[in-house]
């Protein structure tokens, strides 16, 4: 169904949070409004001894007066009923970055190639997304595999983002982080 209410969206089913660990990079991203990360995007996922899931991540940004730097943000997951969605708090590893509390959801992953995420920041009065975000990741710096595009397009149409990612770059800005 393509009704886009954000309560209908499924997610992965049976997700398992241990097999997400490691390193994922963004290649294509939907933006919210407001400040975002630009592009040189990549993810890293852990699993620590009592099972909780954190993160950290970087990308390139603007802040203030066009200045640029690399972000570098981390982020601790709250569990949900279901085990694809979490509450993620997020800060940066400097003050004047951005913190928040978002949605953190797993819509599909192969674990291996290819995870798309989504988060509403804030859903309408009709129960549509107003405002919200998506990351593409692939494992692999150099992109999605071609057998992996058409799920991906798929999923899109299904979070009802279609036609709102741009691709992330990679340039090796963040690379030194
Ligand atoms: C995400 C993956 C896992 C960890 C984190 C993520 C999100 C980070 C941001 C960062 C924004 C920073 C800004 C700085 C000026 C989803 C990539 C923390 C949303 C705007």
């Amino acid at each position: 169904q393509h009704d886009c209410q954000v309560s209908n969206i499924q997610v992965m089913q049976n997700f398992d949070r241990s097999r997400y660990t490691g390193r994922w990079y963004a290649v294509a991203k939907k933006d919210p409004v407001g400040l975002f990360l630009l592009d040189n995007v990549v993810a890293q996922f852990s699993v620590d001894e009592s099972g909780k899931m954190t993160a950290t991540a970087h990308g390139r940004v603007i802040i203030l007066n066009n200045w640029e730097m690399c972000a570098n943000m981390f982020g601790t997951f709250e569990d949900t009923p279901d085990p694809a969605k979490f509450k993620m708090r997020y800060w940066g590893a400097a003050s004047y970055l951005q913190t928040g509390n978002d949605d953190h959801w797993v819509i599909d992953t192969d674990y291996d190639n290819y995870a798309i995420h989504y988060s509403c920041r804030e859903v309408d009065l009709d129960g549509t997304c107003l405002d919200g975000y998506s990351f593409i990741f692939s494992r692999h710096p150099t992109g999605l595999r071609p057998e992996d595009q058409k799920i991906v397009t798929n999923k899109k149409k299904d979070i009802c983002f279609l036609g709102k990612y741009r691709r992330v770059g990679h340039t090796g800005f963040c690379e030194s982080s």
